[in-house]
């Protein structure tokens, strides 16, 4: 039941993301308010409020403009949000070679999951994230459903913990584990990756995780490239 999947897909190296930024306001160990947690996980139905992606992609030729101030008005966003490259995984996961990074989007009650106790749409470890060993993983989190959630890596064992723990790679949980983050909430996870391990990414929000809002992280020895692979 715990064990991984067999092997990861060599997927081509992608671009580093550029869409969309992220803030990281972690201080300290984020663990002050550990005890205060419990029942404050704020209510409310799970909206789902994604930021809709840029339409702006269309290259206006301002021909014969001597003051071109309406340029200042054209932000060109990549439509990468719209972009089916491959894998499944591809949307969510990026390396980049020169620098052993990989880069994870990871979006708490993402659209289209089943319901929003998920992460990038998946849960009950319906989706593992290979990463190479030693590899820079940097985890950009962000909340879009109406309920406060969280993201912490865990060790890959039972029981669940109710809520959350010690994290099992040191730095790699975001802010506010017990409480979460509210609707629209940011935060960078990074860490290096072991020389290999399989781990659990829950939701340390007070019953999240056990309710299955959690996936798997597996750091192998044999993957050159990150990889998102779904299934159990
Ligand atoms: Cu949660």
């Amino acid at each position: 039941m715990q064990a991984a999947p067999a092997h990861a897909h060599d997927l081509a190296p992608l671009e580093a993301p550029t869409w969309r930024s992220n803030e990281s306001r972690r201080s300290g160990s984020g663990y002050e308010s550990k005890n205060h947690a419990v029942g404050e996980c704020a209510g409310g139905a799970g909206t789902n409020g994604r930021i809709p992606p840029s339409r702006g992609m269309a290259v206006k030729v301002m021909r014969a403009r001597r003051h071109a101030v309406g340029l200042a008005l054209l932000v060109a966003v990549p439509a990468m949000l719209n972009a089916a490259s491959g894998a499944p995984g591809d949307k969510w996961v990026s390396f980049d070679p020169k620098t052993n990074t990989v880069t994870f989007q990871l979006e708490a009650g993402a659209p289209g999951g089943n319901g929003p106790f998920n992460f990038d749409g998946y849960t009950n470890g319906g989706a593992t994230l290979v990463v190479p060993p030693k590899s820079n993983v940097v985890m950009n989190f962000v909340n879009d459903d109406g309920t406060a959630h969280s993201a912490e890596v865990i060790k890959d064992a039972d029981p669940m913990p109710t809520m959350g723990a010690d994290p099992a790679i040191p730095g790699a949980f975001t802010n506010n584990v017990d409480q979460g983050l509210p609707q629209g909430g940011k935060d960078v996870i990074k860490f290096t990756a072991p020389d290999s391990g399989t781990f659990r990414i829950v939701c340390g929000v007070p019953g999240h995780a056990a309710s299955g809002m959690w996936i798997r992280l597996r750091v192998d020895p044999a993957a050159k490239t990150p990889a998102l692979i779904t299934g159990k």
